[in-house]
This record gives C-alpha cells, sequence and structure tokens, in this order.
C-alpha cells in the first residue's frame, strides 16, 4: 500500500521541482520520505514536504533557489547518522529534506597534491575504498563511515579513531564548494596548501551543521597508505592507567601512534553482550581497556619492536595487566570491531544518554571519577558506561538505563543527566559537544555554554547568509 503526502508544496514550487529534478529526485510518497524524518537514534520523528534529491551542484542550485523563493525551509542530509538530530526535520511538515546521496562521484587522485576531488554524496567508506584503491589513504575513520557521506563528515566536523594523529575533518579539507541558501554557488574548489586570501570562508561552512548552505563538492587531503601497521588490545585499571599508557607511546614516537581509543570495562561488557560475534582475546574483563594503533608508510618501520617495548616494560610495570597484538588483517578487526560497536551495543541495551564531551588530557580521570559517582546518585542503578577516543580529550560518557527501568522514564531525565555531567565537564575547562554537535539535541545549553559575543557572532553571520532563516532551521540556535 502506498502512502499519501501528509503535506503538500505549493503547487507551483511542485511543478517546478519535478521538472528539475524528474521522479528520483523528489519524493513526496510518505512511505519513500519516512527514513529521512527520523535520526539513527530514533530519538526524533519529524515530517517533510518532500524529500529532494540533486544529482548535481547545478540541480541543487536551483532548487535551493527555488525553496528560497517559496519561503520553504530545507534540511540538507547526508547519510543520517547524525547524534543530535542534526539531519531531521521538525513536525511542522513545511521542511524539505534535500538529501546529497545522488551526488556521489568521486571525480579525481591527484598523486602530486595528495588530494582526492569528490562529491558531497559520497560516503566516506567509499571515499577512503577509491583512495585505498590508488595506493593512497584518507585518514578519517568513524563507525558510520559506510553512510556517513563526506557533506556530512565536513558539516559536523567528524573527528573520530585517526583524529589523534590526522585532526577532525576540517584539518583535512582542502577545497569546498557549497549552495548557499539563496541557490547561489560558493566555489571554494582550490586545491592550495596556501592561500591567505580574505576570509577562510571554507571552515565556516565546516561544522555550520548545514545551517549556512549545502555542501556539494570538496577536495580532501590524503595520504600515502600505510604499509607496516600494529595493532593491540590492553587491560588496563583505569581510564588514568590508559592516559599513561598513551604516554609512553608518545614519548617513543608520536607520529606513529595513529589511533588511541579508551573502553570501560562497562562498555565493553555490552559489546560482548549485544554484538553478535563479539568476544573479548583476553584472559578476563578488565576495569578498562586501552585500543593502540601505530602505523608508518614505510614497511618494516620497526613498529612491533616499538608496540613490544612499550607494551613490555607495560606489562612489567603493572601498568597493562593483559595484551594482545593482532597478527592478521583478520585479527586487527575482529579488536577493532569491539571498539566499533560500541554505539550499537549501547542502543540494543535500552535508552541511552549520550554526553560526547571533551576535557583537557589531564582532567579525564577526574571527569569520569566525577561523573561517575554524579550519575549513580542521580539515578540509582544506571549503568555508567564511558568510552571514546581518549588521546584526543573526547570520551562517551553515556549512561544506558537501569535494567529494570522503563525506557521512557529513562529518557525523560536525559536533561538531569546531561546537565549533571556537563557541570563536570564545565568546572574541568572542557566541552559539551566535541565531535557529534549541537543539531537539535543541546541547543538549549548554546546560551549558557557560548553565549555573549560568541553565540551573538554566530547569529550574525547566520543572518547575514540566510536572513530568513531558511536553512536547517532549530539547529544549532536555541529558539530566539
Ligand atoms: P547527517 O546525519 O545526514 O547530517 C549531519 C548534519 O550535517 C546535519 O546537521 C545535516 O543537516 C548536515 N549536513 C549533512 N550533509 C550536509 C551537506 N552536504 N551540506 C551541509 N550540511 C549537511 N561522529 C564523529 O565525529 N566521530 C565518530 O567517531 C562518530 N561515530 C559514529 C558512529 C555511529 C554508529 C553513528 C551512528 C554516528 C557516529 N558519529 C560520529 C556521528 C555522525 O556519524 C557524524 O557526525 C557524521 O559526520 C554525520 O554524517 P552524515 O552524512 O550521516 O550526516
Ligand atoms: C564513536 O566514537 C561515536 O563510536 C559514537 O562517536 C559515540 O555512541 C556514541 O556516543
Ligand atoms: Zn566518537
Amino acid at each position: 500500500m502506498s502512502g499519501t503526502p501528509e503535506t503538500s508544496l505549493p503547487s507551483t514550487l511542485h511543478q517546478a521541482l519535478a521538472a528539475l529534478l524528474g521522479p528520483s529526485g523528489l519524493l513526496t510518497d510518505t512511505t519513500d520520505t519516512a527514513a529521512f524524518c527520523t535520526d539513527w537514534r530514533a530519538l526524533y520523528h519529524g515530517r517533510c514536504a518532500a524529500v529532494l534529491r540533486p544529482a548535481s551542484t547545478e540541480e541543487c542550485a536551483k532548487a535551493v533557489a527555488l525553496c528560497h523563493t517559496h519561503g520553504v525551509p530545507m534540511v540538507p542530509q547526508g547519510g543520517n547518522t547524525s547524534m543530535v538530530g542534526g539531519a531531521t526535520p521538525d513536525d511542522s511538515g513545511r521542511a524539505v529534506v534535500i538529501s546529497t546521496t545522488r551526488m556521489n562521484r568521486v571525480h579525481s587522485i591527484d598523486h602530486a597534491d595528495l588530494t582526492m576531488t569528490v562529491d558531497a554524496g559520497v560516503t566516506l567508506k567509499a571515499a577512503q575504498d577509491a583512495a585505498a584503491a590508488e595506493g593512497l589513504f584518507l585518514p578519517l575513520s568513524i563507525s558510520s563511515e559506510g553512510s556517513a557521506d563526506i557533506g556530512g563528515v565536513l558539516a559536523t566536523n567528524a573527528g573520530g579513531n585517526n583524529t589523534v594523529r590526522y585532526g577532525n575533518a576540517r584539518e583535512l579539507a582542502l577545497g569546498l564548494e557549497a549552495v548557499l541558501p539563496d541557490g547561489n554557488v560558493l566555489n571554494l574548489m582550490r586545491r592550495l596548501r596556501k592561500d591567505n586570501t580574505g576570509y577562510a570562508l571554507r571552515q565556516l561552512l565546516i561544522g555550520a551543521e548545514g545551517t549556512l548552505g549545502i555542501i556539494t563538492r570538496a577536495v580532501i587531503q590524503l595520504q600515502p597508505a600505510p604499509r607496516a601497521r600494529e595493532t593491540a588490545l590492553c587491560a588496563v585499571d583505569s581510564a588514568a592507567g590508559a592516559l599513561e599508557l598513551f604516554s609512553a607511546f608518545r614519548k617513543q614516537d608520536p607520529a606513529a601512534v595513529v589511533a588511541f581509543e579508551f573502553m570501560s570495562g562497562t562498555s565493553m561488557a555490552l559489546v560482548n553482550r549485544f554484538i553478535e560475534g563479539a568476544g573479548l582475546p583476553l584472559s578476563e574483563p578488565a576495569p578498562a581497556y586501552a585500543l593502540v594503533e601505530l602505523s608508518s608508510p614505510r614497511a618494516g618501520d620497526g613498529l612491533r619492536s616499538l608496540m613490544e617495548d612499550v607494551l613490555g616494560e607495560a606489562l612489567e610495570s603493572g601498568l597493562v595487566s593483559d595484551a594482545v597484538l593482532a597478527e592478521s588483517e583478520t585479527q586487527r578487526n575482529a579488536l577493532w570491531m569491539l571498539r566499533e560497536e560500541h554505539a550499537e551495543a549501547q542502543k540494543r541495551a535500552g535508552a541511552s544518554v549520550k554526553n560526547d564531551v571533551s576535557v583537557p588530557l589531564a582532567a579525564i580521570p577526574a571527569l569520569i571519577t566525577e561523573a561517575t559517582a554524579a550519575c549513580e546518585a542521580l539515578i540509582p542503578g544506571i549503568r555508567v558506561a564511558p568510552f571514546g577516543h581518549i588521546g584526543d580529550g573526547n570520551i562517551h560518557f553515556n549512561l544506558v538505563q537501569p535494567e529494570q527501568m522503563d525506557a521512557a522514564a529513562f529518557s525523560a531525565r536525559d536533561h538531569d543527566i546531561m546537565d549533571t555531567v556537563a557541570e563536570i565537564v564545565r568546572r574541568l575547562g572542557g566541552s559539551f559537544s566535541a565531535e557529534h554537535g549541537v543539531g537539535q539535541l543541546k541547543t538549549y545549553m548554546m546560551p549558557s555554554w557560548r553565549g555573549g559575543a560568541e553565540l551573538e557572532s554566530m547569529r550574525r553571520i547566520k543572518n547575514a547568509l540566510d536572513p530568513q532563516g531558511l536553512m536547517n532551521p532549530g539547529k544549532i540556535f536555541p529558539a530566539a
């Protein structure tokens, strides 16, 4: 049975969009649009007047210009993996979702410049694979990379598993093209490493969560492919232990460390319980774990001896109680699976509240101890399941509902929990959102965290580029 359009576009707009985008570029049936109106976490269930799927920058620009003329709100969407409801329309049914999935060409790879030129709708995984096929490496890795696309990772300035060595998405983008809220195309596709000619507008679009325009193409910096790689899972007694281990690796060779991830015993136990095929390759469960990866573009770069030296000493001193080194790509994948399935495992464990926070590295042990005590006092039985990119100071301080508690009752406490953790993070000099952004989930935190001149400057920039407030309304900015 086919669904019915819940809301209709103004008929002149509908006709113009149909003529521009064709049948596969314009979806109005609710059975087709429903998936675009719910987020990965199923926190938000919006509605939209239509989903527009332009196949090129030109089509996207014309579609945006038409929506602008008709005063129709637009919600840019890539892989729809936002953790903060960033790509979900509100429930008014007035907005259109503009999906980039049909803009999906890898245009070129330049071996001299070490860059790739890609459309926004190329998934991160497809971009990584295209680079690998040419003996190169795209150094951005996130668990959602099979769905998240280049436009989405740039719009959210995604971080991830290799940020510790190569930086966030922002650091990787040399060029950008975007359609502004009025349909004008901003072409910043210069692939220059040096270019000091006024404001770096591409950096404004990056991390703007779709509130300033729709990213349509980008030039991404690549690296030579790794030829040597060592991966180990280590049992430690605490986050402080993991940090000490991180420091030991960094002292030996900071350039070799391409990932350093933390997993609490509780969060690892959820992976082992809820993810098929997961299994801890250590003699017994530990209070916490570190996953470390070293890599080099030079084969036989002595990484194995670096790994063995550092771990040997750490095992001897008791800093690490047990460790396993990957002896093959299959084993490496199995170790990474234990880390990458954390989000999925927590989703299956029931309702959860996510705090994607960052603090200075030295404050991580205090964050974990203090926030654990505060949350346990707030909701007895709450499951404290932190994990994350400890080498970047970014901990996903996630809380899973008590086993016997009603999921809706737990979710209703989300602000209590977020505020409790946020106050500790604030005291420790951190940020309430390290990599997932603000979206619609965390707009309420903006005035107290970014208020005054900072939020006012953001509003002025928004108003200058989007005076009608049509581009991704309700995101980043709290209602005035
Ligand atoms: P969407 O979810 O579609 O959109 C995200 C935001 O960007 C929205 O505000 C949307 O309006 C905007 N947007 C999307 N495309 C465009 C565009 N072309 N132009 C302008 N604005 C646009 N994030 C991390 O940083 N690090 C992680 O390690 C990480 N791991 C994750 C693991 C899982 C399992 C999941 C579900 C999410 C994870 N995330 C992570 C969050 C999310 O995947 C990232 O933020 C990702 O970058 C979003 O990409 P997307 O294409 O899915 O964007
Ligand atoms: C990760 O690092 C993602 O795996 C998801 O950022 C974090 O589930 C989360 O909170
Ligand atoms: Zn993360």
